[in-house]
């Protein structure tokens, strides 16, 4: 078994070159201008807006995404409201809703993708919900038709928690061509986090993408306090500005993004190819842009063992993201048992360690540890 004499961590962040960035603070410095809307910000926002081939008057930057979060379920007037959501998540993705007075109702997800399911989510619509918030969870992409119908069919909201699914397109198939179309602009609004620990970032940052250009007005107000000039407040807003600097390292990092992309396909392609005569280890192949390696085992035992063994063997430090699930923790334990599909894949997943630059060689010999402490 190799032991790696650094630590192998689950992610690094991409860092763009130092002069460039040099070159980005410079500018900073002259303007003096540092956060409130600045010139790079609008820029970074320009820069966005072309990449996702979305409208500026359809986007808007925070300074993470459990704010872009926080702040787009408000706009959407989800206060007061059930919103049926999945526990296979960051804790994040509730918290948000708990945190504007709306109460998260769990549905199981799918065992294939781990994406909140359609169909569970549709047994639990009543009255009083007003949105469904299904996450891309892992950059799988959800089954976006069957929530387009409910969204249809019950007139509820659908904002996607799109955080881990940045550089990912749908294809558009015409008669004389093939549209490419951002991954969020699917339902009424997603959220993208731009945190190191995701394939794009921004330091910190968050990016709403909504389908109805008038929710950005109310959005800027949110995240500045809902301050209007010096004399006026109109509702209680926030502070989730994003700043030069974070603006900054999303323009740098944006550069980058199609290098960022292909290195993930490297690395996943690696990690299947070692398992590919293993199967006791289920590589989780729906991921479009590769954010995440989940692996599955076949039970929870094993599913330690080898998180376990590879940090104390082998110096590797994978994560159990998504365990334990968001039903059993304190805040959400009211619906502990709802989600038998979910918690089954919550005790077996391992996410194995993918980011650029990290050596071929060392993911071939991650996968062969993972086999061998699999037996
Ligand atoms: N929705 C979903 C589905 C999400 O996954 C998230 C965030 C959100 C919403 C909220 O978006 P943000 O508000 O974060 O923009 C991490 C992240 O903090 C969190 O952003 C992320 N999801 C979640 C899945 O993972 P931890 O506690 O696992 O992070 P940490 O500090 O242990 O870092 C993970 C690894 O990355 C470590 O091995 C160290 C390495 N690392 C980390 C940072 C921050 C670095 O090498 N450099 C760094 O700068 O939560």
């Amino acid at each position: 078994m190799k032991r790696f004499s650094n630590p192998i961590l689950v992610t690094r962040p991409y860092l763009p070159p130092l002069e460039d960035f040099k070159r980005g603070c410079e500018e900073i410095w002259s303007n003096q201008w540092l956060t409130n809307n600045g010139p790079i910000l609008k820029r970074f926002q320009q820069e966005l807006s072309r990449y996702l081939d979305v409208p500026e008057t359809n986007l808007a930057l925070f300074n993470n995404g459990t704010l872009a979060l926080e702040l787009g379920y408000y706009a959407m007037g989800l206060s007061g409201s059930e919103v049926i959501t999945t526990p296979f998540t960051f804790v994040a993705t509730s918290h948000a809703l708990v945190r504007i007075g709306a109460k998260p109702v769990f549905a199981d997800v799918d065992p294939e993708t781990m994406c909140l399911s359609p169909e569970a989510a549709e047994k639990l619509i009543t009255s009083r919900t007003k949105a469904i918030v299904p996450v891309h969870v892992y950059g799988n992409v959800c089954d976006v038709e069957g929530f387009a119908r409910l969204g249809e069919k019950y007139g509820v909201k659908i904002v996607y928690d799109a955080a881990h699914v940045f550089g990912v397109f749908n294809r558009v198939e015409h008669v004389d061509r093939v549209e490419k179309k951002s991954i969020g602009c699917c339902g009424d609004m997603s959220m993208f986090s731009f945190h190191p620990t995701k394939l794009f970032h921004s330091c910190e940052g968050g990016l709403l993408v909504f389908k109805d250009a008038k929710v950005q007005e109310k959005l800027h107000e949110l995240r500045n306090f809902a301050i209007h000039g010096e004399l006026s407040c109109t509702d209680v807003g926030t502070n989730a500005k994003m700043n030069e600097l974070q603006a900054l390292m999303g323009l740098e990092c944006l550069k980058k993004i199609d290098d960022l992309l292909d290195y993930r396909q490297k690395v996943y392609s690696a990690y299947a190819e070692v398992f590919s005569d293993c199967p006791e280890v289920k590589l989780v192949p729906y991921s479009q842009n590769k954010a995440y390696v989940p692996v599955l085992f076949k039970d929870f035992e094993t599913r330690e063992r080898v998180y376990t063994q590879l940090q104390e063997k082998c110096n590797v430090f994978s994560r159990r993201y998504f365990y334990p699930l968001l039903t059993d923790f304190a805040p959400y334990a009211y619906a502990k048992g709802s989600c038998p599909i979910a918690e089954d894949l919550a005790s077996r997943v391992l996410t194995l360690p993918t980011y650029y630059g990290l050596p071929i060689e060392d993911v071939r010999a991650i996968a062969e540890n993972v086999k061998e402490i699999v037996g």
